[in-house]
């Protein structure tokens, strides 16, 4: 007992210090450890996809968690393609003396007050379709009856918005197409304007009615003109343009009272501001124009080549910006928007 006890208490000591020793290393590893993870997780690239997979599940947890109202509110809509599936290229066209408003109306129950979306899918541009409008009846239940199942087709949201010219004062298109602009603006934001004359109707859905980054003229060709473009700087008929563009080029002029030069003028309005007018290709921008006389009320502009001549000076002074008229209706018919108005004459 004498001899053991030193040593025993040497002993003791130590596994005390073995203790403490042992306990030190396995702090020292813990360390070790969780250190190297945390470094891992700040380099890895694989890492940042589980962090990506991590917050869909957290979002799925809470889609799967949120109140039952939030369940009821249909999944927001993928864009449409570019291309749509839905075109046909070059179709037949009708134009059969017993077709009926009610007839058309049936055949497009997706349009409401003149407007539509597709159903299944987000449209890529929403578009307004601007026709200046008087006692062309007949053409324009024609031009309904293609032009509604035709932008359908090309899924767009769209409306369609004619402008009718109260009274029987000359007749002034490029006036009545401004006030269209105008008025579509008052419903929706709508991004691109397609200016339409009443009797053209598109025989080939690949002609799409969308703008693009510069002013298009969609009519090549037309079965009148053998489908020959009629001259180099034409841009009457079917034109589309930005909101934007329009607004740049402050419209059309307001001036041109009677048949002719208004197209003209647009087109130096837009090469004044350097823009470049576009056209689709000549086998897909073809229109069937339904036959018709000159319209009384209509007659020719004697007086166009000189105001031509003036556009540079005058356009914005005369356009958009000056565009003064008298709304005497808007009527939200199934098929269309009728805004009847009232703006003035020439003046002598
Ligand atoms: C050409 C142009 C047209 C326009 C016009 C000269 C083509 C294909 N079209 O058409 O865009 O530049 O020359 O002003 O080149 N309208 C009525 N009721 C009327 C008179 C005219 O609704 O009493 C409307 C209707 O939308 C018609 C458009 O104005 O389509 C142009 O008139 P048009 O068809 O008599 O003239 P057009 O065919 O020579
Ligand atoms: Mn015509």
């Amino acid at each position: 007992m004498g001899l053991c006890s030193p040593v025993c208490k040497i002993l003791r000591r130590g596994k005390y210090f073995v203790l403490l020793f042992l306990s030190l290393s396995l702090l020292a590893w813990i360390a070790t450890f969780s250190g190297e993870t945390v470094k891992s997780a700040q380099v890895s690239p694989s890492t940042t996809q589980t962090l990506v997979k991590g917050d869909s599940l957290r979002d799925k947890l809470t889609s799967w968690t949120t109140a039952p109202d939030r369940l009821n509110t249909p999944p927001a809509k993928g864009e449409c393609p570019e291309k749509s599936p839905l075109l046909q290229g070059a179709v037949k066209l009708s134009f059969e003396s017993s077709l009926k408003l009610k007839d058309v109306q049936s055949d497009n129950k997706g349009v409401t007050e003149g407007e539509y979306e597709p159903p299944d899918c987000r449209a890529r541009q929403s578009v307004a379709i601007l026709i200046p409008h008087r006692s062309r009846e007949r053409h324009l239940l024609y031009l309904l009856h293609h032009l509604h199942p035709f932008l359908q087709r090309q899924q767009l949201h769209y409306a369609i918005y004619v402008i009718q010219q109260a009274g029987d004062a000359t007749f002034n298109r490029a006036k009545l197409l401004n006030i269209g602009y105008l008025e579509a603006l008052k419903d929706y934001s709508w991004e691109c304007f397609i200016f339409h004359d009443v009797d053209l109707v598109p025989e080939n859905d690949h002609n799409s009615y969308v703008c693009d980054k510069q002013p298009k003229h969609l009519v090549v060709g037309r079965n009148a003109t053998g489908y020959k473009l009629r001259y180099k700087g034409y841009f009457g008929g079917v034109t589309a343009m930005s909101k934007e563009q329009f607004l740049q080029v402050n419209g059309f002029s307001n001036i041109y009272w009677g048949w002719g030069g208004e197209d003209d003028d647009l087109r130096i309005r837009v090469e004044l501001q350097k823009m470049k007018i576009v056209r689709p290709p000549a086998d897909v921008a073809r229109y069937t124009m339904v036959f018709h006389k000159r319209d009384s009320g209509n007659e020719i502009n004697k007086d166009r080549m000189r105001l031509l001549g003036r556009t540079s000076q005058v356009w914005r002074k005369d356009g958009l910006n000056s565009c003064s008229y008298k709304t005497l209706s808007v009527e939200r018919l199934p098929l269309y928007v009728n805004i009847t108005v009232d703006i003035g004459k020439p003046q002598s």
